[in-house]
């Protein structure tokens, strides 16, 4: 992409009511516009990012079984009444008419939506277990929508739905969701914790919060430290398997949010030196909630004796457009964002620091054409600005690597490149420098 031709409006200052950090450079790096009260338009940078994301949880989803749909965002008012929900939600639920005067909903989750699809198409035992998943624009009323897309009211998430026919067969479901989640945002570059967790409206009886550490953060948790410094289990698991190992082997160590919280628990089980108190960014929330939902919308499977039982539940979010300001809040300095490489908009940024000079020009081409043709989906800093301008924008965009081309090395025969998130800078041949930057 050729930054004299794209859209990247960049501030010089965020406007004075964003309060944290993310919000500020959401808005000056020009990935999102206000639309209204925690509404936002994704303007191309931000959007690039908010589809890396959403690709990588969805492809952790596939790798853990489950399999994706598309739920509509307006959802019949009727199903909620089937469930139970629809007076329980209250005013965070955004109530519409059609011409018809039928009563709609914009989804603020899926449940109702995604039982009756199961309950329309699954009879039988055999067909479990099912996970079923969307990545859909949800709608919550907050009453506080606040610190931009990490409480908005419109925002992206990923909800999944597992699907079977014993208590025993959902836990596994919940294991396999326990640790996609854990893989997942270790490829976003975060240090996730799973902690202890309230269900609140969507019910039940066993639930975690996964919580990224950023002081900014709404929850406060209660951590053992050697849960904190845990890796994710990553790709190569059984994920047909028994997992509840590695599920207990994270579990056993004490993890709860506020709610949750237990002082002489955590007393008892962490010692003095191993406990960790800190604020920490919601990222998604698992439950197991069984028939809550089969029961009263008459979700049923035949048995293997032929008898029909409600199937059991679980449901699964992650927040999505949340997760593009927690990276944030987990990865940025004074000059701006620093993209995890997973997840930045471009690979890399080239800068011509004199356009218009026919050899720069040739060299800087020559560059954004290898990036390329390495994978590297460049941006060419081509507009006719001063290098201090350029080297502002780009450090603020957090494009992770720049490649420098200025009159003095197109004469040596060399270019600069500079790795955002360390300032490490090396001067070298191009074909080499495309080389460390594709690394
Ligand atoms: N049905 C379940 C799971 S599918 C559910 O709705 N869970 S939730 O309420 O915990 O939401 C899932 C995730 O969405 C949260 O962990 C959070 O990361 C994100 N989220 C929730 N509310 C908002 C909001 N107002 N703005 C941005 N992200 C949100």
């Amino acid at each position: 992409m050729r930054l004299s031709r794209y859209f990247m409006p960049t501030l010089r200052e965020a406007p004075s009511d964003a309060q944290i950090v993310s919000h500020q450079l959401m808005l000056r790096a020009g990935l999102i516009r206000q639309e209204a009260a925690g509404i936002y338009a994704w303007l191309p940078l931000g959007l690039k990012v908010l589809r890396n994301i959403e690709q990588i949880v969805r492809e952790e989803m596939n790798r853990a079984g489950a399999i994706e749909v598309l739920m509509p965002t307006l959802q019949l008012a009727d199903l909620w009444r089937e469930s139970g929900r629809y007076d329980d939600y209250g005013e965070e639920m955004l109530r519409i008419k059609d011409r018809h005067e039928r009563d709609l909903l914009y989804g603020p989750t899926a449940e109702e939506v995604i039982t009756d699809i199961f309950r329309s198409y699954v009879k039988s035992y055999k067909d479990l277990p099912k996970n079923l998943y969307n990545i859909q624009w949800k709608f919550r009323d907050e009453r506080r929508p606040r610190f931009g897309v990490m409480r908005g009211r419109e925002f992206l998430m990923k909800d999944a739905y597992s699907f079977d026919i014993d208590e025993a067969a959902a836990r596994a479901s919940y294991n396999r969701m326990f640790l996609a989640y854990l893989n997942t945002y270790a490829r976003l570059g975060l240090k996730a914790i799973p902690v202890r967790a309230d269900t609140g409206p969507i019910g039940g009886d066993l639930s975690h919060e996964f919580i990224i550490l950023a002081d900014t953060g709404e929850s406060e948790v209660f951590a053992h430290r050697d849960l904190v410094e845990m890796g994710a289990p990553g790709p190569d698991i059984d994920w047909d398997g028994d997992l509840q190992p590695l599920v207990d082997q994270r579990t056993r160590l004490y993890a709860a949010s506020d709610e949750m919280h237990d002082p002489a628990r955590f007393e008892a089980e962490a010692p003095e030196d191993k406990r960790m108190t800190a604020r920490g960014i919601e990222v998604g929330h698992i439950f197991y909630f069984g028939e809550k939902y089969s029961k009263p919308m008459g979700a049923k499977v035949a048995g293997p004796d032929g008898t029909d039982r409600f199937v059991q539940m679980g449901s699964y979010g992650v927040g999505v457009s949340r997760l593009v300001a927690a990276i944030i809040e987990a990865s940025h300095d004074e000059a701006g964002i620093i993209w995890p490489q997973s997840v930045a908009p471009f690979g890399a940024a080239v800068v011509n620091l004199r356009v218009g000079d026919a050899a720069v020009d040739d060299v800087a081409e020559q560059a954004y054409r290898a990036l390329s043709a390495a994978g590297m989906e460049p941006l060419l800093d081509d507009r006719d600005e001063r290098p201090g301008a350029k080297f502002a924008a780009l450090d603020l965009v957090g494009v992770p690597w720049q490649l420098i081309v200025g009159p003095k090395g197109v004469a040596e025969g060399v270019v600069e490149i500079k790795r955002r998130a360390s300032g490490e800078r090396q001067t070298l041949p191009l074909d080499q420098a495309v080389k460390v930057i594709s690394g």
